[in-house]
């Protein structure tokens, strides 16, 4: 286990350092699940966070939905409920995970039906590192 972890942050570094003035987040396996027109939508991912500083994920927009909120999902009384997220923290050299139920990126009203297989975009708003755009793959959860 270790040795896969030392394995792992090898590749971050290495990934980091091919980028030079890239951003120092890095994000995988962004995906949502299917939804139509007119639908809510979820974007999940994994966002690791490779700079020596602390930083925050402040919001999210794209170009499907009319509008991008940050949400986590708790279960309370039995009852799932989601509550609007001001700031997500990604401490340094570690990783967050966006996962069904618990946090995700909320794409509110979409404006296009997201089918298996469609690519789209989500750019993503740190407090301080610059702004990445991601690529969503849409696949069944
Ligand atoms: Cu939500």
């Amino acid at each position: 286990m270790k040795k896969y972890l030392l394995v792992f942050w090898a590749g971050i570094l290495l990934l980091a350092a091919c980028q030079p003035g890239a951003s120092q987040i890095v994000v995988q396996d962004a995906w949502a699940r299917p939804a139509g027109a007119g639908e809510n939508g979820a974007v999940f991912l994994r966002i690791t966070n490779a700079w020596p500083d602390d930083d925050a994920l402040l919001a999210a927009s794209s170009q499907v939905a009319a509008a991008v909120e940050i949400h986590r999902s708790s279960m309370q009384d039995g009852v799932m409920s989601m509550t609007p997220q001001e700031r997500v923290e990604l401490p340094s050299g570690q990783e967050v995970v966006f996962a069904p139920g618990g946090l995700h990126i909320m794409l509110v009203d979409l404006q296009q039906d997201l089918k298996v297989g469609d690519t789209f975009e989500v750019t993503l708003h740190f407090e301080n590192l610059p702004p990445q755009t991601v690529t969503v793959t849409v696949r069944e959860p």
